[in-house]
């Protein structure tokens, strides 16, 4: 009989249901008026006396140890569904709130742009994307057999040679120059379009800020401070930077700016590809042709201007290797410049 006993306690022990009617089975099994430790106890009543003290604690210890394993097990499995039951059905309970969209990366950069360049009195003005050849090219002094000028380059709507996508944000300013006259000081964002195969580094649409500053005696020192605050302000006070010698039909002097490269603090690494700079815009002083084409006198005044890539500036100050991650909308990359961090 001892030898049932501990059967059944190990039956007890390793009982272990997935569902309350399981527990219910089980108790009948064991406990109910038909069940096996009944069937015991009836057993019980028939054995030598000299045993009863022994088996009797035995029995006892067996029916305690059945009702406290299947009450415990009751309240473990009604605990667990009262919990998902409460979470679903508590109509009182705050909702969980819906994920908040988060700004484009290259709307944060060109609002940073123009927040500073708007502390040096530069004024924002905007103009249409479907221009036409004059403010585009002829007023900035591009030659009539220049390549920008080429269908290889240039979006031309329709065929005729006189309307096309701007292929940059200068065209906004030589409107400004046609309404305003100087001193003028304007920053000039939006969207280009150039004819150009996509790729990790390219792609036909994308964003540019242009400035224009127009007054009488300003300097290529003006422009060079102007500029150096910039930097400063959009990569860190620690910021450096130098200009190269270069050449564009509507500025002369010209010059390309780069910042020293914060990642290796001027050192070299990979991605100034161990330079120690970075190139971040174009710019130089209004050549007097263009001055000249926008009816304002080249004796009297003179003027800087500077022209950069929105998506450029935000792969150097983030990180981002992919110009198309910009153009795809996908939430998991959108998502990382909440304006929070
Ligand atoms: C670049 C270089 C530049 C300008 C843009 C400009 C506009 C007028 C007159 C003279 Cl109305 N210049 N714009 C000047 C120098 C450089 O852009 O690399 N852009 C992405």
């Amino acid at each position: 009989m001892t030898d049932k006993i501990n059967e059944l306690l190990r039956r007890v022990e390793e009982f272990k249901p997935k569902a309350a009617a399981e527990i219910e089975e089980f108790r009948i099994r064991i406990l109910g008026k038909k069940g096996e430790l009944t069937a015991l106890m009836e057993e019980f009543k028939t054995v030598a006396p000299e045993l009863k003290r022994e088996l009797g604690q035995q029995l006892n210890r067996l029916k305690n140890e059945a009702t406290t394993r299947i009450n415990a097990l009751r309240e473990e499995l009604q605990n667990a569904s009262s919990d998902t039951s409460a979470s679903s059905d508590d109509l009182t309970r705050p909702g969980s709130a819906g994920r908040l969209g988060s700004r484009h990366p290259i709307s944060l950069v060109r609002n940073r742009i123009v927040e500073v360049f708007s502390r040096l009195g530069y004024t924002v003005a905007e103009g249409p994307e479907i221009e036409d050849d004059w403010h585009v090219f002829s007023a900035l002094n591009f030659p009539p057999e220049h390549p920008a000028r080429d269908m290889q380059d240039t979006f031309f709507i329709a065929k005729d040679p006189d309307i096309l996508l701007r292929t940059h944000t200068s065209s906004i300013q030589v409107r400004t120059m046609e309404r305003q006259k100087p001193p003028i000081r304007v920053i000039c964002p939006g969207r280009v379009f150039r004819n150009e195969a996509i790729s990790y580094r390219a792609h036909c649409i994308f964003h540019q800020i242009e400035g224009l500053y127009i007054d009488e005696g300003v300097s290529f020192a003006d422009m060079k401070q102007s500029l150096l605050y910039f930097a400063k302000e959009i990569f860190g006070e620690q910021t450096a930077i130098r200009m190269r010698p270069s050449y564009f039909p509507f500025t002369e002097p010209s010059a390309e700016v780069d910042v020293s490269c914060n990642l290796c603090g001027g050192k070299g690494c990979q991605v100034c590809k161990g330079t120690g700079w970075l190139e971040i815009m174009g710019c130089g002083m209004v050549d007097p042709n263009v001055l000249r084409a926008n009816n304002i006198d080249p004796e009297k005044y003179s003027g800087f201007a500077f022209g950069m890539g929105i998506e450029r500036i935000a792969m150097l100050k983030y990180g981002v290797k992919d110009l198309r991650l910009y153009f795809e909308n996908d939430v998991r990359f959108l998502h990382q410049f909440d304006e929070a961090l």
